[in-house]
């Protein structure tokens, strides 16, 4: 049963109960409403509770019966409200830690609540791409005033409980036992009539209509190519504008229009994405983990820094080591500045970055730091120097410890075996700057222990990064998928393209960076450096000399003042430099390839395929668990739009059969060969099915 009924004395309890977050899926609601029948008819009843059992009041509809014949079905959320609100016996809802979404439209249904201290009350359904589709919009504005609950509602940020003690949402903060306290609130109201209806408040707002259309203005601005915050003034505004059941009328409109959008559909499977990555189904969710309770980062460069950081800030002891005094001064003060940064910009207090800079310690000998848990390696990336350094946290670190590599491309096996232990080796990819970037790969070596990965996982979490395993191949899932972008990126560029008419097709699709930009930002070097090693291992791989002509002109990008644009002093804006693109039209024409024009849509699609495709071989091949988990990779280490819900996703947006049509197409092309349809791609656009089911 996912809600239970008890009678307690005069009042019956009506307990949700549908684990994890008492979701108010289709058996919840009729349970509901089962609940409040039995009440209604209980002539010994004077009063009803709602609660819910363990650790939620209820986190809101259950995002999974969505676009199912489930979610509409009766009792709706609407019926179970209307239920509650037009019962003639006083409804409480006792609300502890989590109340969101459909839970709180329920709680605002009831004619009384009490809550505890620490609850999350939040209507977070804009982050889901939709608004509040249970009278939320009409009702948060008439318990909170207009103002704040267009700002709650506009945000989806939750508000703890006691923030909203003194307003008209809660009647009384409980202390202590919830159910105790509800019950005795439960006697007080018994028998008080009339029934208070959150309906019958009316909204007031001096000048309202100035105020909305400052509201309008502002939430436009910053919603990118999100409809759903536009459309939650909207329907915030009707709660001054509209009798209530017309308001009511007007939200249900807006949100089954939401409901049905790209990008509601993307951002729910970005939700449930970044959930089932931290599934792996052979290692159960119970499996034991090793604690983390010190750690240590070889190298103290860019990223050694930004990743010692990481662990300061979950406030874990973190010792860096390097070679030389030098280096590793230059490392802890350059953390130390960014700490100061991000405090001057009144994001950390000095507390907290007296905290911070004091779990970073410095060292120069590997003996200081055998007693760490956890060891993550971030030198250069070249196997030489990686079995070197393996070599010497196998002497050194105590048993137990992890050794982790962030190698972004090399095959974790062979670093695995430089050791006597590699059970305990994983690949940790961190992604620059690590101490912002969300994404963290997790490579699992043939070899890696099921307690090292759950350790691992559960570190990610702890760290505040997105876990996601992948198995060895080169570049892992996300430089693996960005090798086949950056081949049609160059070949675009031969064929008739400048960069800067690459990138901004890219970035009008939603890409944060195009792929020239991005290059210019991280260092065209690294890519020249791995495709010496790549192309030479793999000859049978055409792609565009122009990046190794870029290089070989010393235009490493911004690092160099120079790039695949021009840049100036002291400014990172790109400024399309005709020294490159003479270089470009001029390597079109030794190769003899005719230039012409081409399409932001060619652009867009060859680009976003080609990831698909890619991404199609390693789902195949077992290197990702699941599609949303390739999905997870771009949304949060490569930029990829959101709204668009990653390269699977949008595939499966665009129909299977469709991008195997255009890529058919691109295969008559030059490089025909990079066009070749997955297996399972193939496979899955002839049975008309997508990566995501
Ligand atoms: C809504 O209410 C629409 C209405 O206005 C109108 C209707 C007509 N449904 O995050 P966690 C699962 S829209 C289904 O790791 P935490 C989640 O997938 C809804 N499942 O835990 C995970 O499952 P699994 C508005 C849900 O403690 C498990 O619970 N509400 C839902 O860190 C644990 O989740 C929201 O948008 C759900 N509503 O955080 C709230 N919520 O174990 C969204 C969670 O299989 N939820 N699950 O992976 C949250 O923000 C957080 O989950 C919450 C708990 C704060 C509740």
């Amino acid at each position: 049963m996912t809600a239970e009924y008890q009678v307690n004395g005069n009042v019956a309890v009506i307990t949700l109960n549908n684990p994890p977050v008492n979701g108010l899926g289709h058996s919840t609601r009729s349970a509901i409403v089962e609940g409040m029948k039995k009440a209604l008819d209980d002539a010994a009843v004077k009063a009803i509770v709602i609660t819910g059992a363990g650790k939620a009041f209820s986190g809101g509809a259950d995002i999974k019966e969505f676009n199912s014949p489930k979610a509409m079905a009766e009792p709706t959320l609407h019926t179970v409200i209307n239920v509650v609100e037009g019962s003639d016996k006083p409804v409480v809802a006792a609300i502890h830690t989590v109340c969101m979404g459909g839970g709180l439209e329920l709680a605002l249904g009831c004619h009384y609540r009490v809550a505890t201290a620490g609850a999350q009350i939040a209507l977070p359904e804009v982050k889901l791409g939709i608004l509040p589709g249970a009278g939320g919009t009409q009702r948060l504005p008439r318990v909170l005033g207009l103002e704040m609950a267009l700002n709650m509602i506009v945000s989806g940020t939750p508000v703890p409980s006691e923030k909203l003690a003194k307003t008209a949402l809660f009647n009384e903060m409980i202390e202590g036992d919830l159910l105790a306290g509800a019950l005795a609130f439960a006697g007080k109201i018994a028998d008080a009539r009339p029934l208070p209806r959150v309906r019958d408040i009316k909204v007031n707002y001096p000048n309202y209509e100035a105020f909305l259309q400052f509201s309008r203005n502002t939430v436009k601005a910053m919603s990118g190519p999100f409809p759903a915050p536009l459309k939650c003034v909207e329907a915030v505004a009707a709660s001054i504008t509209k009798k209530f059941d017309d308001g009511i009328k007007f939200e249900r409109e807006l949100f089954v229009e939401l409901v049905q959008t790209t990008e509601s559909k993307a951002l729910r499977h970005a939700f449930f994405g970044e959930r089932a990555a931290s599934k792996i189904p052979d290692v159960p969710e119970d499996t034991p983990t090793r604690a983390i309770k010190s750690a240590a980062v070889i190298g103290a460069g860019t990223m050694g820094g930004g990743i010692a950081m990481n662990f300061a800030n979950a406030g874990i002891p973190v010792q860096i080591l390097e070679m030389k005094q030098e280096a590793l001064d230059k490392g802890l003060a350059t953390i130390r500045k960014n700490y100061e940064n991000t405090m001057k910009k009144g994001k950390l207090t000095q507390e907290k970055f007296d905290q911070r800079v004091g779990l970073i310690t410095g060292t120069l000998s590997y003996e200081g730091i055998g007693q760490a848990d956890i060891v993550v390696e971030a030198v250069f990336e070249d196997m030489g120097v990686k079995e070197q350094v393996f070599k010497k946290l196998d002497e050194v670190m105590k048993p137990g410890a992890i050794l982790a590599s962030n190698t972004s491309t090399l095959d974790v096996d062979q670093i695995a075996s430089f050791t006597k232990r590699p059970e305990d080796v994983v690949g940790t990819h961190f992604f620059s700057p690590a101490n912002v970037m969300k994404l963290l790969e997790i490579v699992r070596g043939k070899k890696t222990a099921k307690d090292v990965l759950a350790t691992t996982l559960a570190l990610s979490k702890k760290i505040k990064k997105t876990g996601v395993v992948s198995g060895v191949c080169d570049g892992f899932i996300g430089n693996r998928m960005i090798e086949q972008y950056s081949r049609q990126a160059g070949f675009l560029l031969e064929e008739g393209c400048t960069p800067e008419q690459v990138d901004k097709a890219v970035e009008k699709f939603g890409f944060a960076m195009g792929p020239f930009r991005m290059g210019d930002l991280a260092g065209n070097d690294i890519g020249w450096y791995i495709r010496k090693r790549r192309y030479v291992e793999k000859p049978q791989i055409s792609y565009s000399k122009t990046a190794d002509l870029l290089c070989e002109m010393g235009r490493f990008g911004q690092k160099t003042g120079a790039g695949w644009y021009d840049y100036k002093p002291g400014d990172r804006k790109p400024y399309p430099s005709q020294l490159v693109n003479d270089m470009i039209i001029k390597h079109s024409a030794d190769l003899g390839v005719e230039r012409r024009k081409i399409s932001d849509q060619e652009i867009v699609e060859r680009l976003v395929f080609a990831l698909a495709n890619e991404g199609a071989y390693i789902l195949e091949e077992g290197i990702a668990m699941r599609a949303s988990d390739i999905d997870m990779v771009y949304l949060t280490g490569y930029g990829f739009p959101l709204h668009r819900g990653g390269p699977m996703f949008y595939a499966d947006t665009v129909g299977l059969p469709n991008v195997v049509m255009a890529m058919d197409k691109y295969a008559k092309g030059r490089h025909g060969d990079a066009w070749k349809p997955a297996p399972l791609l193939a496979k899955l656009a002839a049975e008309g099915k997508g990566f995501n089911g």
